[in-house]
Order: C-alpha cells, then sequence, then structure tokens
C-alpha cells in the first residue's frame, strides 16, 4: 500500500488534536505536535509519529508532570536556569526563548540549563530555528540509561544526542543532530519492528555479548555507544551537561518502574546560543566555503542533506504517512 501524503499543518492539527484528547494544554499540544510534525515532514522517522503511542502511554501514566509550565530563574549574567517541573523541554525552551535572544543579543553568548525536563524528540528543531535567524547553536539532552560504556555491559549513558546548527550563506543552515550511541533507541525499535539486523557491533545483548540484533538489545542487553571510548565519553559529557550541570536526573536515575507504560526519560537539557556576528567576519559565508571545500574533496553530503530534500519533497507534496502510521493516528482521535 502506498503512503498518504497530508499536508503539514494538517498534520499539525491532527497530532495537536491527539495530545488535547490525552489532556493537555492547547499550548502545550500545540508544541509538542509542531516538533513531531516537523519530524515526520523530514524524515527524522525515529522520531515522528512513531513516537506517539510512547507519548500517549507515558502521558497516562502518571509519569512527569506533562501539563506542567515551566518556572524560569534568569540570572543577570549569561546563564539562565529553567525548572521544567515535570514538563516538555521543548516547553521550556518555548518559554524562555526571548529571554535567551535578549541576553545573546546584549552579550554575545547566553545559555539555557534546563532541569527536570522530559524530551522524546530530536535535537535539530531545537537548534535550527535560531540558525535560521543567524546564530549559532549547541544542545545537549540525556535520556535513560540503555547504552553501556566502552568496554562494558550494564547500561549506564543514555543514547544522549548532541545538536549543532550555524548559518550558512546560500544553503540551509549547516546542522547535525546525532546520538551518542551506535544508533538512536528508536532506531532500535524499529528494526526490531521491522526484523531487521543492526551492525554487528551496535550493541551487546543480556549475556555482554556483542550483537546486531535489535531483539537481544533491546531485551535486557544495551547499545553502545559510537566510536568505542571516544563515543563513551561523549555520552558522559552529556550527562555531566545535561544533568550533573542542569540539576537533573544521570540517565541511570530515571526510574519509572512505578509508571508502567513511562517512556519518556526526564532529565535535563544543556542549550548554548552564539552570536556569530561578534566573532570573526563573514561567518555564515565561512561556513558555506568549508562547505563547499568538504564537498570537492569527496563528502557530497553533508548532514542536513538529507532532511531538507526530504522536506522540500514533503511541502511540495505532502509529508508522508504510511498506511499503519495513519490508522494509529486515527485510532488515538
Ligand atoms: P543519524 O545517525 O541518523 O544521523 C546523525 C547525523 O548525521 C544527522 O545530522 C544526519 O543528517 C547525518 N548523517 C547521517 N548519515 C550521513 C551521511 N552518510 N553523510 C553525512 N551525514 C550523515 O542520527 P542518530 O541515529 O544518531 O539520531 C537520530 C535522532 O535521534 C537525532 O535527531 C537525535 O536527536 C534523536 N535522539 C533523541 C534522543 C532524546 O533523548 N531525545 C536520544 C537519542 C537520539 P540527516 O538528518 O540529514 O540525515
Ligand atoms: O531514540 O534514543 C532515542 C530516544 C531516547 C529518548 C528519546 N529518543
Amino acid at each position: 500500500m502506498t503512503d498518504t501524503r497530508v499536508p503539514f499543518d494538517d498534520l499539525v492539527q491532527m497530532l495537536a488534536a491527539i495530545f488535547l484528547r490525552q489532556g493537555l494544554p492547547e499550548h502545550i499540544a500545540g508544541i509538542l505536535a509542531a516538533n513531531c510534525a516537523a519530524c515526520q515532514r523530514d524524515g527524522a522517522l525515529s522520531h515522528g509519529v512513531f513516537r506517539i503511542p510512547g507519548y500517549v502511554s507515558t502521558i497516562n501514566s502518571g509519569w512527569g508532570q506533562p501539563e506542567a509550565m515551566p518556572v524560569i530563574d534568569p540570572g543577570d549574567g549569561a546563564l539562565i536556569g529553567v525548572d521544567a517541573r515535570g514538563g516538555f523541554a521543548q516547553v521550556a525552551l518555548d518559554h524562555a526563548r526571548a529571554l535567551l535572544l535578549d541576553r545573546v543579543r546584549a552579550q554575545g553568548i547566553a545559555a539555557l540549563s534546563i532541569r527536570h525536563s522530559q524530551h522524546f524528540s530530536a535535537l535539530w528543531p531545537d537548534v535550527e530555528p535560531f540558525a535560521e535567524n543567524g546564530l549559532v547553536a549547541l544542545s545537549v539532552v540525556n535520556s535513560m540509561a540503555v547504552v553501556a560504556p566502552a568496554p562494558g555491559a550494564a547500561p549506564v549513558f543514555g543514547t544522549n544526542p548532541m545538536g549543532f546548527s550555524c548559518p550558512r550563506d546560500g544553503q540551509p543552515p549547516y546542522t547535525w543532530d546525532q546520538a551518542a550511541s551506535a544508533l538512536a533507541h528508536g532506531d532500535v525499535q524499529i528494526a526490531a519492528r521491522e526484523g531487521h539486523m543492526l551492525p554487528a557491533d551496535a550493541g551487546v545483548d543480556a549475556h555482554g555479548q556483542p550483537t546486531g540484533d535489535p531483539a537481544k538489545i533491546l531485551d535486557g542487553g544495551a547499545l553502545l555507544p559510537f566510536g568505542g571510548h571516544k563515543g563513551a565519553s561523549i555520552a558522559m559529557t552529556i550527562e555531566i551537561l545535561a544533568a550533573a550541570f542542569t540539576g537533573g536526573a544521570f540517565s541511570a536515575e530515571v526510574d519509572w518502574t512505578d509508571h508502567p507504560g513511562a517512556r519518556i526519560p526526564l532529565t535535563g537539557q544543556f542549550l548554548l546560543v552564539m552570536d556569530p556576528s561578534r566573532g570573526g567576519t563573514g561567518f555564515a559565508a565561512r561556513v558555506a566555503q568549508l562547505s563547499d571545500t568538504v564537498r570537492a574533496a569527496g563528502q557530497q553530503r553533508l548532514p542536513g542533506d538529507r532532511r531538507h530534500r526530504i522536506r522540500a519533497d514533503a511541502q511540495a507534496r505532502g509529508v508522508a504517512l504510511s498506511p499503519d502510521d495513519l490508522t494509529m493516528l486515527n485510532s488515538y482521535l
């Protein structure tokens, strides 16, 4: 069966209706719907509508405070604290964005330190809008302990993504967004559902033996960091910034055993935003020049190229939803 193509705004409305049916306030439902629909539109499928059952079961599990409004601790320097109070990090970012931008304009650099926050999405939607407005943004978030150190067999780290975005003349922002693990946990779940094997060094089974079988990784095993000990250092640094620094929980401290159905980690997020006009001149032109050099040297595909190509197609033809996706979404309406 072929995919259905849905206009982006219709998909946002459909997802917002699902979140509203779960009792979320309109403002929060709108933020989550736009975020999830953007992932689906851009082909970031590990965090598109595939995540809707996880959002719904988490909200119904009583885990966190998905309806909570964040509280800002403005400070008076470069660092702004936000207590998400168990709510969504994207809501905290939305709430603090104007103050963050004021500080970046005034000082050239500012950071958001978000704690007690849920994050169930890709990071590029958090950073790319800053680059679209001429700024440089870097963010990290920790998740739930499903990644072993290297070497190691017991999960201690989250899949812990890091996202970066900056302006680039003549092209979309240069944006990358990647887990510190060999794969995002969402992609392991998709592979298990579809019966695909993963690379043989993607994880370990319940006995600590290397495996590329997604079912074994999910059933008492663990993912491994990308790049061995180098990825483990990045995973650990993200725990330090997103949890120790912000005051949130480490991934290994996420304990939702009393909330069956909870899937969304309740941890922290760190976001740094800089104004490149305070640095060297012609920043965006320099980034474009470097991109061209890298492509000419053989790396034709840069991060973000695939997403922006899929986005352009979705803008022309609508966002692709598989028949199963559509059935699943309608079951929540
Ligand atoms: P991928 O490995 O799929 O992609 C990582 C980055 O590399 C992307 O920017 C991608 O660009 C780029 N890329 C991929 N393949 C190539 C290639 N051949 N050449 C050049 N660039 C390439 O991502 P992950 O599986 O590591 O993570 C997927 C998503 O999961 C991320 O968005 C991440 O934020 C999210 N995540 C969220 C978590 C959370 O706690 N909220 C936890 C873990 C992950 P492009 O997008 O254009 O393909
Ligand atoms: O895909 O690893 C993941 C993930 C964890 C939390 C949200 N997404």
